[in-house]
């Protein structure tokens, strides 16, 4: 049985040099063990996701990059396909590159987990995180 596996992955450099300063404030001693502990974090956050069941309501805020190419109206596009749950967004120009979005959504936890999920996936979608209580 391997006990571990070596994988390659790519990074945007400024990413890579803000994960390494805070991995090292942190104290840890290598690369390995922090994506670990990170990759652990975004399992649990979308497990946890995937275990709401029936209403919710909650907000998804999304930080992207909108000079992506045709980003910007592809996560558009996305929404208008779920008119049934999205019940209002608010727009922020954080800064020359990135837009912060937030999205107001009522409905079935199953439709809100489709949404968050086909947003996050999208290259240029930073962080999108999802926020809920049951209704
Ligand atoms: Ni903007």
């Amino acid at each position: 049985m391997t006990r571990i596996v070596r994988v390659g992955v790519t990074f945007p450099p400024a990413l890579l040099k803000d994960f390494d300063e805070i991995i090292c404030k942190m104290g840890y001693e290598n690369r390995s063990k922090a994506v670990q502990d990170a990759v652990r974090m975004f399992v649990s956050e979308r497990k946890w996701l995937q275990e709401k069941k029936g209403v919710q309501a909650g907000i998804l805020m999304m930080l992207y990059d909108h000079e992506v190419r045709g980003l910007e109206s592809i996560l558009t596009h996305i929404q208008h396909h779920y008119t049934h749950i999205v019940c209002s967004t608010m727009h922020v120009h954080l800064s020359e590159r990135e837009c912060l979005e937030a999205i107001a959504v009522k409905g079935d936890a199953a439709e809100i987990r489709k949404l968050s999920d086909e947003l996050s996936a999208k290259r240029g979608v930073k962080i999108l995180k999802t926020m809920l209580v049951s209704v």
